[in-house]
Protein backbone atom coordinates (compact mmCIF):
# COMPACT_ATOMS: atom_id res chain seq x y z
CA UNK A 1 0.00 0.00 0.00
CA UNK A 2 0.71 3.42 -1.01
CA UNK A 3 -0.18 5.16 2.11
CA UNK A 4 -0.90 4.43 5.74
CA UNK A 5 -4.57 4.28 5.90
CA UNK A 6 -6.75 1.82 4.81
CA UNK A 7 -10.36 3.11 3.96
CA UNK A 8 -12.05 0.22 2.44
CA UNK A 9 -12.80 -3.23 3.61
CA UNK A 10 -14.17 -6.16 2.05
CA UNK A 11 -15.33 -9.33 4.72
CA UNK A 12 -16.46 -12.42 3.25
CA UNK A 13 -18.05 -14.89 5.20
CA UNK A 14 -19.52 -18.49 4.61
CA UNK A 15 -22.22 -20.11 7.38
CA UNK A 16 -21.08 -23.13 7.89
CA UNK A 17 -23.27 -24.34 10.78
CA UNK A 18 -24.72 -22.19 13.93
CA UNK A 19 -24.12 -18.60 14.05
CA UNK A 20 -20.53 -18.15 15.43
CA UNK A 21 -18.73 -17.25 11.91
CA UNK A 22 -21.60 -14.52 10.89
CA UNK A 23 -21.62 -13.54 15.17
CA UNK A 24 -17.77 -12.57 14.47
CA UNK A 25 -17.53 -11.59 10.87
CA UNK A 26 -20.75 -9.09 11.65
CA UNK A 27 -19.25 -7.62 14.55
CA UNK A 28 -15.70 -6.78 12.84
CA UNK A 29 -17.74 -5.36 10.26
CA UNK A 30 -19.67 -2.61 12.80
CA UNK A 31 -16.18 -2.52 14.49
CA UNK A 32 -14.17 -1.33 11.34
CA UNK A 33 -17.26 0.97 10.05
CA UNK A 34 -18.06 2.31 13.34
CA UNK A 35 -14.57 2.89 14.68
CA UNK A 36 -12.35 3.09 12.10
CA UNK A 37 -14.29 4.80 9.79
CA UNK A 38 -13.46 2.22 6.94
CA UNK A 39 -16.34 1.65 4.50
CA UNK A 40 -17.23 -1.58 5.00
CA UNK A 41 -19.11 -4.50 2.39
CA UNK A 42 -19.90 -8.05 3.71
CA UNK A 43 -20.25 -10.85 1.32
CA UNK A 44 -22.45 -13.37 3.33
CA UNK A 45 -24.04 -16.85 1.46
CA UNK A 46 -26.73 -17.33 4.22
CA UNK A 47 -28.51 -14.27 4.96
CA UNK A 48 -31.61 -16.21 7.29
CA UNK A 49 -28.92 -17.17 9.60
CA UNK A 50 -27.62 -13.58 9.23
CA UNK A 51 -30.74 -12.03 10.08
CA UNK A 52 -31.41 -13.92 13.41
CA UNK A 53 -28.29 -12.07 14.63
CA UNK A 54 -29.62 -9.03 12.87
CA UNK A 55 -33.36 -8.97 12.18
CA UNK A 56 -32.85 -5.89 10.17
CA UNK A 57 -31.27 -8.09 7.48
CA UNK A 58 -33.61 -9.22 4.65
CA UNK A 59 -32.78 -12.59 3.42
CA UNK A 60 -33.74 -11.81 -0.10
CA UNK A 61 -32.33 -9.25 -0.43
CA UNK A 62 -29.11 -9.17 -2.86
CA UNK A 63 -27.76 -5.53 -1.96
CA UNK A 64 -28.68 -3.91 1.42
CA UNK A 65 -27.66 -1.53 4.21
CA UNK A 66 -27.39 -2.48 8.17
CA UNK A 67 -25.49 0.07 10.44
CA UNK A 68 -23.34 1.57 8.26
CA UNK A 69 -22.18 -2.04 6.50
CA UNK A 70 -23.12 -2.33 2.77
CA UNK A 71 -24.49 -6.65 2.75
CA UNK A 72 -24.00 -8.64 0.00
CA UNK A 73 -25.15 -11.80 -0.40
CA UNK A 74 -22.72 -13.77 -1.83
CA UNK A 75 -23.64 -15.86 -4.55
CA UNK A 76 -22.18 -18.68 -6.90
CA UNK A 77 -22.16 -16.14 -9.64
CA UNK A 78 -20.04 -13.74 -8.88
CA UNK A 79 -19.80 -10.37 -10.67
CA UNK A 80 -17.14 -8.19 -11.40
CA UNK A 81 -16.20 -6.36 -8.36
CA UNK A 82 -13.44 -4.03 -7.75
CA UNK A 83 -11.87 -5.48 -4.77
CA UNK A 84 -11.49 -2.95 -1.24
CA UNK A 85 -8.09 -2.66 0.54
CA UNK A 86 -8.13 -4.63 3.04
CA UNK A 87 -9.65 -8.32 2.69
CA UNK A 88 -10.90 -10.43 5.10
CA UNK A 89 -11.29 -13.92 3.80
CA UNK A 90 -13.13 -15.26 7.22
CA UNK A 91 -12.66 -18.87 8.51
CA UNK A 92 -10.50 -19.97 4.96
CA UNK A 93 -14.21 -19.40 3.40
CA UNK A 94 -12.48 -19.47 0.25
CA UNK A 95 -12.30 -16.18 -1.98
CA UNK A 96 -13.98 -16.12 -5.26
CA UNK A 97 -11.49 -16.57 -8.67
CA UNK A 98 -12.94 -13.67 -10.23
CA UNK A 99 -12.24 -11.98 -7.09
CA UNK A 100 -8.72 -13.13 -6.23
CA UNK A 101 -8.00 -12.24 -9.79
CA UNK A 102 -9.24 -8.93 -9.35
CA UNK A 103 -7.15 -8.34 -6.50
CA UNK A 104 -4.03 -9.11 -8.61
CA UNK A 105 -4.95 -6.98 -11.34
CA UNK A 106 -5.42 -4.20 -8.38
CA UNK A 107 -2.82 -1.19 -7.42
CA UNK A 108 -1.58 -0.93 -4.89
CA UNK A 109 -2.43 -4.34 -4.38
CA UNK A 110 -5.31 -5.29 -1.74
CA UNK A 111 -3.80 -6.40 1.99
CA UNK A 112 -5.37 -9.68 1.95
CA UNK A 113 -6.31 -11.53 5.27
CA UNK A 114 -7.50 -14.88 6.15
CA UNK A 115 -8.98 -14.53 10.13
CA UNK A 116 -8.62 -17.72 12.02
CA UNK A 117 -10.53 -19.48 14.66
CA UNK A 118 -9.49 -18.06 18.33
CA UNK A 119 -7.66 -20.60 20.24
CA UNK A 120 -5.38 -20.50 23.69
CA UNK A 121 -3.05 -23.11 22.37
CA UNK A 122 1.03 -22.25 22.26
CA UNK A 123 0.97 -23.13 18.32
CA UNK A 124 -0.79 -19.70 17.92
CA UNK A 125 1.62 -17.91 18.99
CA UNK A 126 4.31 -18.73 16.00
CA UNK A 127 1.21 -19.23 13.10
CA UNK A 128 0.19 -15.77 14.04
CA UNK A 129 0.95 -13.59 10.91
CA UNK A 130 2.43 -16.05 8.50
CA UNK A 131 2.59 -15.20 4.97
CA UNK A 132 1.29 -17.87 2.30
CA UNK A 133 1.89 -16.27 -1.22
CA UNK A 134 -0.55 -17.36 -3.60
CA UNK A 135 0.64 -20.25 -5.93
CA UNK A 136 0.06 -18.49 -9.21
CA UNK A 137 -0.76 -14.60 -9.12
CA UNK A 138 1.33 -12.17 -7.06
CA UNK A 139 -0.61 -12.07 -3.93
CA UNK A 140 0.22 -12.92 -0.42
CA UNK A 141 -2.46 -13.65 2.09
CA UNK A 142 -1.44 -13.85 5.87
CA UNK A 143 -3.19 -15.66 8.21
CA UNK A 144 -4.51 -13.88 11.11
CA UNK A 145 -4.90 -16.03 14.87
CA UNK A 146 -7.29 -14.47 17.70
CA UNK A 147 -5.61 -15.47 20.80
CA UNK A 148 -4.86 -14.20 24.34
CA UNK A 149 -1.34 -13.43 24.65
CA UNK A 150 0.58 -10.48 22.78
CA UNK A 151 1.73 -12.45 19.94
CA UNK A 152 -1.97 -13.68 18.57
CA UNK A 153 -4.35 -11.20 17.32
CA UNK A 154 -6.11 -10.31 20.64
CA UNK A 155 -9.80 -10.79 20.38
CA UNK A 156 -12.81 -8.47 19.14
CA UNK A 157 -13.70 -6.02 21.64
CA UNK A 158 -15.48 -3.02 20.54
CA UNK A 159 -14.26 0.10 22.19
CA UNK A 160 -16.75 1.41 24.58
CA UNK A 161 -18.25 -2.30 25.73
CA UNK A 162 -16.67 -2.64 29.11
CA UNK A 163 -17.49 0.75 29.88
CA UNK A 164 -21.24 -0.11 29.01
CA UNK A 165 -21.22 -2.89 30.72
CA UNK A 166 -19.86 -1.99 34.20
CA UNK A 167 -22.49 1.14 33.82
CA UNK A 168 -24.93 -1.89 33.11
CA UNK A 169 -24.15 -3.77 35.89
CA UNK A 170 -24.18 -0.82 38.33
CA UNK A 171 -27.67 -0.06 37.48
CA UNK A 172 -30.58 -2.17 39.12
CA UNK A 173 -33.30 -0.60 37.14
CA UNK A 174 -31.52 -0.77 34.22
CA UNK A 175 -31.77 -4.55 34.71
CA UNK A 176 -34.78 -4.42 35.76
CA UNK A 177 -35.73 -3.17 32.55
CA UNK A 178 -33.89 -5.49 30.75
CA UNK A 179 -35.36 -8.70 32.63
CA UNK A 180 -38.85 -6.91 31.64
CA UNK A 181 -38.10 -6.91 27.71
CA UNK A 182 -37.76 -10.44 28.21
CA UNK A 183 -40.45 -11.39 30.83
CA UNK A 184 -38.48 -13.04 32.85
CA UNK A 185 -39.49 -12.15 36.47
CA UNK A 186 -37.91 -10.10 39.58
CA UNK A 187 -34.64 -12.03 41.27
CA UNK A 188 -35.93 -14.02 44.45
CA UNK A 189 -33.63 -13.61 47.12
CA UNK A 190 -31.04 -15.69 47.03
CA UNK A 191 -31.66 -17.17 43.29
CA UNK A 192 -28.73 -17.82 40.88
CA UNK A 193 -29.28 -16.64 37.45
CA UNK A 194 -27.96 -18.80 34.66
CA UNK A 195 -27.89 -18.35 31.05
CA UNK A 196 -27.45 -21.93 29.16
CA UNK A 197 -26.68 -21.75 25.34
CA UNK A 198 -25.50 -24.97 24.38
CA UNK A 199 -25.12 -27.66 22.13
CA UNK A 200 -26.79 -30.64 22.52
CA UNK A 201 -25.36 -32.28 25.96
CA UNK A 202 -26.07 -35.04 27.22
CA UNK A 203 -25.26 -34.05 30.69
CA UNK A 204 -28.04 -31.13 30.75
CA UNK A 205 -30.81 -33.02 32.29
CA UNK A 206 -28.16 -34.29 35.03
CA UNK A 207 -27.54 -30.55 35.69
CA UNK A 208 -31.03 -29.41 35.73
CA UNK A 209 -31.64 -31.97 38.15
CA UNK A 210 -29.14 -31.23 40.39
CA UNK A 211 -30.75 -26.88 40.27
CA UNK A 212 -33.74 -28.04 40.78
CA UNK A 213 -33.22 -30.19 44.20
CA UNK A 214 -30.34 -27.93 45.10
CA UNK A 215 -29.99 -25.55 48.04
CA UNK A 216 -30.71 -21.96 45.83
CA UNK A 217 -33.77 -20.99 43.65
CA UNK A 218 -32.19 -21.34 40.25
CA UNK A 219 -33.70 -19.44 37.04
CA UNK A 220 -32.00 -21.16 34.27
CA UNK A 221 -32.87 -19.06 31.04
CA UNK A 222 -31.92 -20.77 27.77
CA UNK A 223 -31.76 -19.05 24.45
CA UNK A 224 -33.63 -20.91 21.89
CA UNK A 225 -31.82 -23.40 20.25
CA UNK A 226 -29.81 -26.70 19.76
CA UNK A 227 -30.59 -28.10 23.53
CA UNK A 228 -34.23 -26.91 23.66
CA UNK A 229 -35.20 -30.85 22.27
CA UNK A 230 -33.16 -32.22 26.02
CA UNK A 231 -34.43 -29.34 28.29
CA UNK A 232 -38.22 -29.98 27.02
CA UNK A 233 -37.39 -33.96 28.08
CA UNK A 234 -36.01 -32.86 31.03
CA UNK A 235 -39.68 -30.52 32.08
CA UNK A 236 -41.68 -33.34 30.46
CA UNK A 237 -42.82 -31.04 27.25
CA UNK A 238 -42.97 -32.39 24.09
CA UNK A 239 -41.38 -29.09 22.91
CA UNK A 240 -40.61 -25.70 24.39
CA UNK A 241 -40.30 -22.39 22.64
CA UNK A 242 -39.40 -18.69 23.54
CA UNK A 243 -41.48 -17.55 25.68
CA UNK A 244 -42.21 -20.91 28.35
CA UNK A 245 -41.39 -22.17 31.52
CA UNK A 246 -41.64 -24.66 33.84
CA UNK A 247 -40.98 -24.77 37.52
CA UNK A 248 -39.52 -27.79 38.48
CA UNK A 249 -38.33 -27.94 42.57
CA UNK A 250 -36.22 -25.19 42.79
CA UNK A 251 -35.53 -24.63 39.15
CA UNK A 252 -37.03 -22.87 37.04
CA UNK A 253 -36.27 -22.89 33.15
CA UNK A 254 -37.16 -20.39 31.12
CA UNK A 255 -36.91 -19.78 27.20
CA UNK A 256 -35.90 -17.05 25.51
CA UNK A 257 -36.02 -15.96 21.98
CA UNK A 258 -32.52 -15.56 20.03
CA UNK A 259 -31.96 -11.96 20.54
CA UNK A 260 -29.82 -9.70 18.94
CA UNK A 261 -26.07 -9.64 19.82
CA UNK A 262 -26.54 -6.55 21.74
CA UNK A 263 -29.31 -7.97 23.54
CA UNK A 264 -27.75 -11.48 24.50
CA UNK A 265 -24.12 -9.08 25.82
CA UNK A 266 -26.65 -8.02 28.40
CA UNK A 267 -27.79 -11.66 29.28
CA UNK A 268 -24.22 -12.26 29.90
CA UNK A 269 -23.29 -9.35 32.16
CA UNK A 270 -26.75 -9.86 33.56
CA UNK A 271 -26.38 -13.38 34.52
CA UNK A 272 -24.77 -15.03 38.11
CA UNK A 273 -22.67 -18.10 35.48
CA UNK A 274 -23.08 -18.08 32.19
CA UNK A 275 -22.74 -21.43 29.46
CA UNK A 276 -21.62 -20.43 26.42
CA UNK A 277 -21.12 -22.25 23.30
CA UNK A 278 -18.24 -22.05 20.38
CA UNK A 279 -16.38 -19.18 19.84
CA UNK A 280 -18.10 -15.85 19.93
CA UNK A 281 -20.02 -16.50 22.91
CA UNK A 282 -17.09 -17.72 24.69
CA UNK A 283 -15.45 -14.17 24.20
CA UNK A 284 -18.59 -12.41 24.92
CA UNK A 285 -18.64 -14.10 28.08
CA UNK A 286 -15.43 -13.51 29.40
CA UNK A 287 -15.97 -9.71 28.11
CA UNK A 288 -18.93 -9.58 30.95
CA UNK A 289 -16.29 -10.25 33.58
CA UNK A 290 -18.40 -13.21 34.96
CA UNK A 291 -18.05 -17.04 35.87
CA UNK A 292 -18.47 -18.91 32.92
CA UNK A 293 -18.27 -22.50 31.33
CA UNK A 294 -17.73 -23.01 28.04
CA UNK A 295 -18.74 -25.93 25.85
CA UNK A 296 -16.26 -26.44 22.96
CA UNK A 297 -17.56 -26.90 19.50
CA UNK A 298 -16.43 -30.42 19.19
CA UNK A 299 -14.48 -31.57 16.24
CA UNK A 300 -14.72 -35.74 15.04
CA UNK A 301 -11.12 -36.06 15.81
CA UNK A 302 -11.44 -35.24 19.49
CA UNK A 303 -9.27 -32.09 19.16
CA UNK A 304 -10.97 -29.69 20.42
CA UNK A 305 -9.99 -30.84 24.06
CA UNK A 306 -6.53 -29.92 23.88
CA UNK A 307 -8.08 -26.72 22.51
CA UNK A 308 -10.46 -26.66 25.89
CA UNK A 309 -7.79 -27.14 28.06
CA UNK A 310 -5.49 -24.94 26.74
CA UNK A 311 -8.03 -21.92 27.67
CA UNK A 312 -8.42 -23.33 31.27
CA UNK A 313 -4.98 -23.61 31.84
CA UNK A 314 -4.35 -19.71 30.62
CA UNK A 315 -7.51 -18.52 32.19
CA UNK A 316 -6.89 -20.24 35.41
CA UNK A 317 -3.64 -19.06 36.06
CA UNK A 318 -3.30 -17.05 39.30
CA UNK A 319 -6.77 -18.61 40.49
CA UNK A 320 -6.65 -20.70 43.73
CA UNK A 321 -5.96 -24.44 43.38
CA UNK A 322 -9.79 -24.89 44.95
CA UNK A 323 -11.36 -22.72 42.76
CA UNK A 324 -9.05 -24.16 39.42
CA UNK A 325 -10.37 -27.49 40.33
CA UNK A 326 -13.60 -26.72 41.03
CA UNK A 327 -13.72 -25.12 37.46
CA UNK A 328 -11.83 -27.75 35.45
CA UNK A 329 -13.94 -30.50 36.83
CA UNK A 330 -16.65 -28.51 35.78
CA UNK A 331 -15.29 -27.32 32.25
CA UNK A 332 -14.80 -31.19 31.72
CA UNK A 333 -17.86 -33.16 32.97
CA UNK A 334 -20.03 -30.64 30.52
CA UNK A 335 -17.73 -31.54 27.81
CA UNK A 336 -17.24 -35.27 28.45
CA UNK A 337 -20.20 -36.25 25.99
CA UNK A 338 -21.89 -37.90 29.14
CA UNK A 339 -24.56 -37.94 31.40
CA UNK A 340 -22.49 -37.36 33.83
CA UNK A 341 -23.93 -39.21 37.92
CA UNK A 342 -26.34 -36.54 39.57
CA UNK A 343 -24.12 -37.07 42.88
CA UNK A 344 -21.07 -36.20 40.77
CA UNK A 345 -22.26 -33.20 39.11
CA UNK A 346 -24.10 -32.42 42.55
CA UNK A 347 -20.37 -32.32 44.09
CA UNK A 348 -18.84 -30.14 41.27
CA UNK A 349 -21.72 -28.10 40.88
CA UNK A 350 -21.54 -26.95 44.79
CA UNK A 351 -17.55 -26.61 44.60
CA UNK A 352 -18.62 -24.23 42.08
CA UNK A 353 -21.14 -22.18 44.16
CA UNK A 354 -18.34 -22.47 47.21
CA UNK A 355 -15.89 -20.60 44.79
CA UNK A 356 -18.34 -18.38 43.12
CA UNK A 357 -16.94 -14.96 44.42
CA UNK A 358 -13.51 -15.56 44.16
CA UNK A 359 -14.29 -16.89 40.75
CA UNK A 360 -16.44 -14.01 40.16
CA UNK A 361 -13.19 -11.50 40.96
CA UNK A 362 -10.95 -13.48 38.69
CA UNK A 363 -13.28 -12.91 35.98
CA UNK A 364 -13.21 -9.23 36.09
CA UNK A 365 -9.52 -9.26 36.49
CA UNK A 366 -9.12 -11.62 33.66
CA UNK A 367 -11.84 -9.51 31.43
CA UNK A 368 -9.24 -6.41 32.31
CA UNK A 369 -6.18 -8.22 31.52
CA UNK A 370 -7.22 -9.03 28.15
CA UNK A 371 -8.51 -6.01 26.80
CA UNK A 372 -5.03 -4.11 25.84
CA UNK A 373 -5.26 -6.67 23.50
CA UNK A 374 -7.72 -5.22 20.93
CA UNK A 375 -8.17 -7.37 17.62
CA UNK A 376 -9.58 -4.64 14.90
CA UNK A 377 -6.73 -2.39 16.47
CA UNK A 378 -4.25 -5.14 15.86
CA UNK A 379 -5.55 -6.04 12.72
CA UNK A 380 -4.97 -2.34 11.06
CA UNK A 381 -1.74 -2.27 12.57
CA UNK A 382 -1.01 -5.59 11.26
CA UNK A 383 -2.26 -4.31 7.88
CA UNK A 384 -0.49 -1.39 7.41
CA UNK A 385 2.75 -3.24 7.90
CA UNK A 386 2.08 -5.98 5.73
CA UNK A 387 0.92 -3.40 2.94
CA UNK A 388 4.01 -1.24 2.71
CA UNK A 389 6.25 -4.08 2.46
CA UNK A 390 3.98 -6.20 0.00
CA UNK A 391 6.65 -8.39 -2.03
CA UNK A 392 5.01 -7.90 -5.51
CA UNK A 393 4.34 -4.21 -4.94
CA UNK A 394 5.60 -2.21 -8.03
O1 LIG B 1 -23.31 -20.71 17.15
P1 LIG B 1 -22.02 -21.23 17.60
O2 LIG B 1 -22.03 -22.61 18.06
O3 LIG B 1 -20.98 -21.06 16.44
C1 LIG B 1 -20.01 -22.04 16.10
C2 LIG B 1 -18.67 -21.70 16.71
O4 LIG B 1 -18.25 -20.39 16.48
C3 LIG B 1 -17.62 -22.63 16.16
O5 LIG B 1 -16.35 -22.27 16.65
C4 LIG B 1 -17.65 -22.58 14.65
O6 LIG B 1 -16.72 -23.39 14.13
C5 LIG B 1 -19.03 -23.00 14.20
O7 LIG B 1 -19.97 -22.08 14.71
C6 LIG B 1 -19.15 -23.04 12.69
O8 LIG B 1 -21.46 -20.36 18.81
P2 LIG B 1 -20.87 -18.88 18.88
O9 LIG B 1 -19.55 -18.83 18.24
O10 LIG B 1 -20.94 -18.48 20.28
O11 LIG B 1 -21.87 -17.97 18.03
C7 LIG B 1 -23.12 -17.61 18.47
C8 LIG B 1 -23.41 -16.19 18.05
O12 LIG B 1 -24.77 -15.90 18.29
C9 LIG B 1 -22.62 -15.16 18.85
O13 LIG B 1 -22.26 -14.08 18.02
C10 LIG B 1 -23.60 -14.68 19.89
C11 LIG B 1 -24.87 -14.73 19.10
N1 LIG B 1 -26.13 -14.81 19.85
C12 LIG B 1 -27.05 -13.80 19.67
O14 LIG B 1 -26.77 -12.81 18.97
N2 LIG B 1 -28.25 -13.90 20.30
C13 LIG B 1 -28.57 -14.92 21.11
O15 LIG B 1 -29.68 -14.96 21.65
C14 LIG B 1 -27.60 -15.96 21.28
C15 LIG B 1 -27.92 -17.11 22.18
C16 LIG B 1 -26.40 -15.87 20.63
Amino acid sequence: MSTNQLSSCDIFCTVVDNYGDIGVCWRLARIMQREHAMTVRMWVDDLASFSKLCPEVEPSKLIQQSHGVEIRQWNVLFGNVIPAELVIEAFACELPIRYVQAMADKSPKPVWINLEYMSAEDWVDGCHGLPSPHLKLPLVKYFFFPGFTNKTGGLLLERDLLARRDDFQADHILQEKYWQSLQVPQRQRDELRVSLFSYENPAVQTLLKVWASGPHPVTCLVPEGRVLPQVAEYCGRERLVAGNFVQSGRLRVQVLPFVEQEKYDKLLWACDVNFVRGEDSCVRAQWAGKPFVWQIYPQHDGVHMQKLQALLDLYCRGLDPASTLGLQQLWMVWNSGEEGSETGLEQVWQQMLQNLPVLLQHAQGWAQQLASNNLALNLLDFSRKVGKIAPFEI
